[in-house]
């Protein structure tokens, strides 16, 4: 069959407004990115970002969530890479990936990279946000050396060079080649979920995990119309034999369904509600493009994020990846409680705190000193990829649940009881206006400034019968050990004397306003302790930082619109 030829157009353009990605990828409002120009724009700069060596020829990876405008954005993806001198693109079924099976499949055809079509967490349909993010050959999202060049060349852009004849068919399996101006170029749609699949049958023991699933244990597996839908499918019903029921909401829609695809107390209250009946032993829900969990337990009993890395990693020798490969460091983004800083401490391995945003672990992976990190927002992930991963999370649980014939709630009570508690929340405000969220954070900046911190260092805040004293305090800032790269100004800390800690930051992932996010974390090695309510434990410390932040008074807002 000989291919069928397509002639390049070399479409003149300017630069748009508003094309800096943010911790994860470029977000926006679907209008934004339905204006062929803005969306135009932005791939070719991450195709120009590539240097000209590597790009000839090269293999990359495309797809995303299933997310409103995803079908459209596809095409014309095709479109520019096909003209940029792009050798093949290999694409989930109608589009259809994962951001974890994204990862994996960047590594296992060792691609120079890939477009992941998603914003995430946020909500998606004609009223909801669009995004696109570049993940580098290592698998792991871009970090932020080239999402600089992207963000620049976007900045000068006068050319998009495309081919507008070219529409490929995308819901069928199989290899098709194109004849661009004497180039071969070749599309191979693939399916979604099948070397994910095969990477978690190396990293877990399906076996066992099937005897688990295929018993009295009940599960319940909320995909929330996002992405995982299909993998959960498969895996945890079709490939471990749970029944069909374990499954809901796992058709993916362009929509979500209506809902804010977030896996969250607020978002995700339908699992709560279901939890807490008390019929099933584990309860799983992930976001749009499934690279976050949230787990519960019976009777709703949730796991803080930070607790759930914290507990794989004291737990690690239930998952056989892990006996093969030992784990070889630990880390956590800065927000994230101390959970975790205990088991690296007790079983003596590295530890590393980065800044928020999942970029910031591929480079310690890489340099084989990481295995295991999370992220206090709901991320878990390991160095089989280069993404959270959350449906991984949920098999890694339940194979602790099957090693150590404990239910969620008993595994987190033994945990505690050899490590204590750290008590975390995060409250999260969004849609706050821009200018006084710049202002609480420009006000907390200066009282952590270098010359002035001093003054700060030692003050004492008490609420009801606590007492804090401020011992360290500061902007965040982070030199990646590998490459000596600094990122600055990454969240304000107030540390006290007995740990408790104070975090403000400004959310990098919304599409328009501001969001305040707050966290809240306190150790407590008191056993009587271990059962309270986090929100009870915390109140002091919330109502501390409430004051030292004026947060209510300069934004209005009494309430956040979410507390984790
Ligand atoms: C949030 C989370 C961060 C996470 C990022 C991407 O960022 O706090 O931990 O890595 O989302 O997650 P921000 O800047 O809004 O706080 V995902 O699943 O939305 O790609
Ligand atoms: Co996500």
């Amino acid at each position: 069959m000989s291919a069928k030829s397509y002639t390049v157009k070399c479409e003149s353009t300017s630069p748009c407004e508003g094309q800096k990605p943010g911790t994860s990828g470029l977000r926006k409002h679907v209008t934004v990115f339905q204006s062929w120009r803005y969306t135009a724009n932005f791939v070719q700069s991450i195709l120009s970002a590539i240097d000209g060596a590597t790009r000839e020829g090269c293999t990359l990876l495309l797809g995303g969530d299933g997310r409103f405008y995803m079908k459209t954005a596809v095409q014309i993806i095709i479109q520019i890479a096909a003209a940029n001198g792009i050798g093949k693109l290999v694409i989930g079924q109608n589009g259809i990936l994962s951001t974890p099976a994204m990862s994996c499949l960047i590594r296992k055809r060792q691609a120079a990279g890939g477009i992941i079509l998603t914003a995430s967490h946020n909500p998606g349909g004609p009223d909801g946000d669009f995004g696109i993010k570049f993940n580098i050959s290592n698998g792991g999202p871009a970090p932020a050396n080239v999402t600089d060049a992207i963000y620049e060349l976007t900045k000068t852009i006068s050319t998009i060079k495309h081919c507008p004849d070219l529409n490929v068919d995308v819901t069928s399996l199989g290899t098709q080649q194109f004849d661009i101006e004497g180039r071969q170029f070749t599309i191979e749609v693939v399916d979604s979920v099948e070397d994910y699949l095969t990477l978690m049958q190396e990293i877990f023991d399906f076996e066992a995990l099937r005897k688990l699933l295929s018993g009295s244990l009940k599960v319940v597996v909320n995909s929330m119309h996002g992405v995982v839908g299909p993998y959960a499918k498969r895996i945890v019903c079709q490939e471990l034999g749970a029944p069909a029921e374990s499954c809901v909401n796992c058709d993916p829609k362009e929509d979500f369904g209506g809902h804010h695809p977030d896996p969250n107390l607020t978002y995700a209250a339908d699992l709560v509600t279901l939890m807490k009946k008390g019929i099933h032993s584990l309860g799983a829900a992930f976001d749009g493009d499934g690279d976050r969990n949230m787990i519960l337990g019976k009777n709703g009993f949730f796991v803080t994020p930070s607790d759930l890395i914290a507990v794989i990693a004291a737990n690690a020798k239930c998952i056989p990846y892990f006996k093969k490969t030992g784990v070889k460091g630990l880390a956590r983004s800065m927000p994230t409680s101390g959970a975790l800083d205990r088991v690296a401490k007790a079983d003596g391995l590295e530890f590393f705190e980065v800044p928020t945003g999942w970029k910031f672990f591929g480079n310690l992976m890489d340099a084989d000193r990481l295995s295991l990190c999370g992220e206090e927002s709901f991320g878990t992930g390991s160095d089989h990829i280069r993404e959270k991963d959350g449906l991984w999370a949920v098999l890694a649980w339940l194979s602790i649940m099957a090693a150590r014939q404990l239910s969620v709630e008993e595994i987190l009570m033994d945990h505690w009881t050899k490590y204590g508690r750290n008590f975390f929340t995060r409250y999260d405000y969004e849609n706050v206006d821009s200018e006084p969220a710049q202002q609480m954070m420009a006000n907390l900046r200066s009282l952590v400034d270098a010359d002035k911190v001093a003054t700060f260092i030692g003050r004492e805040f008490a609420e009801g019968d606590k007492t804090y004293k401020v011992a360290k305090a500061d902007d965040f800032e982070y030199t990646d050990p590998i490459d000596s790269s600094v990122s600055k100004k990454q969240g304000i800390r107030i540390i006290f004397e007995d740990g408790s800690r104070i975090i403000f930051r400004l959310s990098g992932t919304g599409s328009s306003g501001a969001t305040i996010r707050m966290y809240i974390d306190s150790y407590e090695s008191d056993k009587s302790k271990y059962s309270l309510d986090a929100q009870v434990v915390l109140r002091p410390l919330v109502k501390i930082a409430l004051g030292i932040s004026q947060l209510q008074e300069l934004t209005g807002r009494q309430e956040p619109t979410v507390i984790t």
